[in-house]
């Protein structure tokens, strides 16, 4: 059936008006929408709960007889443009810590009733208690619309506030205190400026200066507004720095501290529902028993084997919810930790690493509904091409055109570790990506096609041609693994990508016509995937794949997710080969990264319970109290894990990078009922299906405005053709697949 207009848009209405109701319903959220915990947090990775807007972070503990805010602003951070290359270089540069905002309460006395919640689909945490028969409330948000975070704390009694509030910066600053207002500033070693500013109302009361301490006694309530900024603006001919923040920062809190907390409230709920709102999942529901329980607790449960399908949708979720918090346009891109950092020092400098974190914390944009949110990675790999061009030419002299990258770098263009040759491929992707979803002409010929060029150029100059004519990368290395040797499967399958994508592009363009054959002729010749002596896909050129190898990277597989050369539908000898070398890469504990990927890839290979058994395993082995993901199993957070399991787990629902949108594609068992809304296919299409005991109830597929016309939806091995017009909605059954 095909109709002018969706029922969802129904029922996004129905979400529009949910976004604007008033204070008190923000503690009847679903179950689902919830992470919460009953008791403050002792431990900033694994308990403090995130908020955010993109660009200004911050970390929730909920003490009672304190309460500390941690905050950072994405740009941060010391280094420039590191032309030595050498990681442990100043020039690489850490991610920094801001802050602190410290409440400390006179009441000493004995908390009960304490509770600590995170609602992603409000982006509110919430924490709530009783004490000497008073119940206090404290809300905190950060807003994008008002860049500034915000806390309102408020009791059901009057004057129950008295205490001291403090402002301290994370490089030994001096903090200032005037009337009802906090500040700090400082300078760090690159010349980065920044400031951070706190204003506090108090309702009755007062408020008094005690050194750099704000004394609050007898208040009904207060309102804390919080903002902070730095110097740095995303271009390197201005070396990366613009004004002091001072004007901006004050200008932010003096704002929002003129507005109604009401509204505050009301326009950052409306903002971040605008994203949230777009997809709404079901995957089947947990007893009531098991959702009355604390995150924590929950995770337990699941741990001694209890099933809790509404924690597989809730950690769906929260991917999405994290990619809002840490990527909104004008920000920098989501580092290996998103946008929060309590420390100096931080694992990996928290920086941007190319050979998969990177990459994994953008892959569920697109699919997930939250395209804008991809915008900040292709800001920031263009600013950066600049210092990226430079370092090249100083390794690889000035004869080579384009550009490549090390392993990792920073937000000043700045690298370091080994050269990662293939990754300025694989970040070309993401631009192929986001036109292949939307279908921006616009976007394709100024932003995207540009880039995709420029890295093929690097390769025209780069590769090596065999005695046979073949073509391979040189001196290529399968991420931290194996030899550095020519023809790595990794490399040649990210070429084969680029060029791909590339003539696609320009075929849309249609630009470049000569060059355009040129590519096809390169791809043709690159050394292709190779099937070895145990059946297996080779990771290198030479058959040397160890079958006992249980390695976290399966660079090798680009090609299966989040590649497209190899498919079951297309090359389905290859797709076999691909399985007997992921299962020999096993099904133990691995860091969460890794499980994202092979759920991704397990569902690509359209098997839907190993894909589950890494999506179950991010839930019962990595996940934190506060469902961060623990890299390695329980410890040191990266954010890639996050994101990854939820792509993965779109993979599992819907796929469309064969040239059709497949749904259901790897329906685990765990997932017999259920349904999802709002993901996005390739070709501009909005997707919604419904099932039962693993049975296709209903698909409704809705033509965005750049639509392709015609598009195959597949299901269990049969396809439907549809021919749809902009604005469009097809709703197809079981019996359109017969
Ligand atoms: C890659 C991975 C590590 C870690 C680091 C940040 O180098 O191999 O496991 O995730 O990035």
């Amino acid at each position: 059936m095909i109709t002018g207009t969706s029922g969802r848009h129904a029922a996004k209405t129905v979400f529009l008006l949910a976004a604007v109701l008033p204070l008190f319903c923000l503690s009847t959220a679903k179950a689902d929408d919830v992470v919460w915990l009953d008791k403050p947090a002792a431990n900033w990775e694994k308990e403090a709960l995130p908020l955010g807007n993109g660009r200004l972070g911050c970390m929730v503990f909920g003490g009672i007889e304190e309460e500390r805010i941690q905050f950072n602003v994405d740009s941060l951070w010391t280094g420039d443009e590191n032309l030595t290359g050498d990681y442990r270089a100043p020039g690489m540069g850490f991610y920094q810590n801001f802050g602190n905002l410290y409440v400390a309460f006179d009441a000493k006395s004995p908390a009960t009733k304490y509770r600590r919640e995170l609602n992603i689909s409000k982006a509110v945490c919430r924490v709530t208690y009783e004490q000497d028969g008073t119940e206090f409330v404290r809300e905190t948000f950060c807003s994008h619309p008002d860049q500034v975070i915000v806390s309102r704390m408020t009791a059901s009694a009057k004057g129950k506030y008295s205490g001291r509030i403090r402002l301290v910066g994370a490089h030994e600053e001096k903090t200032s205190a005037g009337s009802n207002r906090l500040t700090f500033a400082g300078t760090l070693a690159n010349a980065m400026e920044y400031e951070a500013q706190v204003l506090v109302a108090a309702e009755n009361g007062k408020i008094e200066l005690e050194g750099d301490t704000l004394v609050f006694s007898g208040c009904e309530s207060l309102t804390i507004t919080l903002a902070a900024g730095t110097s740095y603006v995303m271009d390197y001919a201005k070396k990366w720095k613009g004004e002091h923040p001072h004007a901006l920062v004050t200008s932010h809190v003096d704002r929002a501290a003129q507005e109604s907390y009401a509204n505050l409230l009301t326009a950052h709920v409306e903002d971040h529902q605008s994203l949230y709102n777009r997809v709404a999942i079901d995957l089947g529901e947990a007893e009531d028993a098991r959702l009355a329980l604390p995150t924590d607790q929950r995770l337990q449960a699941i741990r001694e084997g209890k099933a809790d399908s509404q924690m597989d949708a809730l950690l769906f979720q929260y991917g999405r919810y994290l990619l809002i918090a840490c990527s909104r346009p004008g920000s920098l891109p989501a580092n290996l930790q998103g946008l929060w950092n309590d420390r100096n020092n931080p694992p990996w400098h928290a920086d941007y690493h190319s050979n998969i974190n990177l990459q994994m914390n953008y892959w569920l944009a697109e699919s997930a509904n939250l395209s804008e949110c991809h915008k900040p990675l292709f800001d920031l790999l263009t600013a950066s091409l600049p210092p990226f061009r430079k370092a090249t030419k100083l390794a690889y002299g000035d004869r080579i055109r384009g550009f490549t990258i090390r392993t990792s770098h920073n937000p000043f263009g700045g690298m370091g570790w080994k050269w990662n040759i293939p990754a300025s491929a694989w970040y070309a992707q993401h631009f192929w990506e986001h036109y292949a979803f939307g279908r921006d002409k616009e976007y394709l010929e100024t932003v995207a096609y540009p880039y995709l060029k420029e890295v093929c150029q690097y390769w025209e100059d780069h590769l090596k041609t065999l005695p046979d004519g073949r073509l391979v990368a040189p001196n290529g290395w399968s991420p931290e693994h194996g030899p550095t040797e020519d023809g790595v499967s990794h490399d040649q399958q990210l070429i084969w990508d680029l060029f791909s994508n590339t003539i696609e592009a320009a075929d849309k363009l249609g630009a470049d016509e000569g060059y355009r054959k040129k590519l096809a002729e390169m791809r043709d010749q690159l050394v292709g995937p190779k099937i070895g002596k145990w059946g297996q896909l080779q990771e290198w050129m030479v058959d040397r794949d160890d079958p006992k190898d249980h390695h976290r990277h399966v660079s090798h597989m680009f090609a299966v997710y989040p590649g497209r050369q190899i498919s079951r539908s297309k090359t389905p000898e290859f797709a076999e080969a691909a399985a007997v070398s992921l299962k020999a890469r096993g099904f133990g504990t691995v860091v969460g990264w890794s499980n994202a990927w092979k759920t991704a890839l397990w569902a690509r290979l359209l098997d839907a319970d190993n894909a589950y058994t890494f999506y179950h395993k991010e839930v019962s082995a990595n996940a934190y109290p506060n469902l961060w993901n623990g890299c390695w199993p329980g410890r040191v957070f990266q954010i890639d894990g996050n994101f990854g399991i939820t792509a993965g787990a779109i993979e599992m629902l819907l796929q469309s990078h064969a040239g059709e949108i497949h749904l259901l594609p790897a329906l685990p068992k765990a997932w017999a009922t259920g349904s999802v809304q709002g993901l996005r296919a390739r070709g501009d299409f909005t997707v919604d299906i419904r099932w039962t005991d693993g049975q296709l109830d209903e698909g409704i597929v809705l033509a965005g405005k750049n639509a392709l016309g015609t598009i195959d939806v597949a299901y269990n091995g049969k396809k439907k053709e549809l021919n749809l017009a902009p604005g469009q909605t097809a709703t197809l059954s079981l019996k359109d697949f017969r």
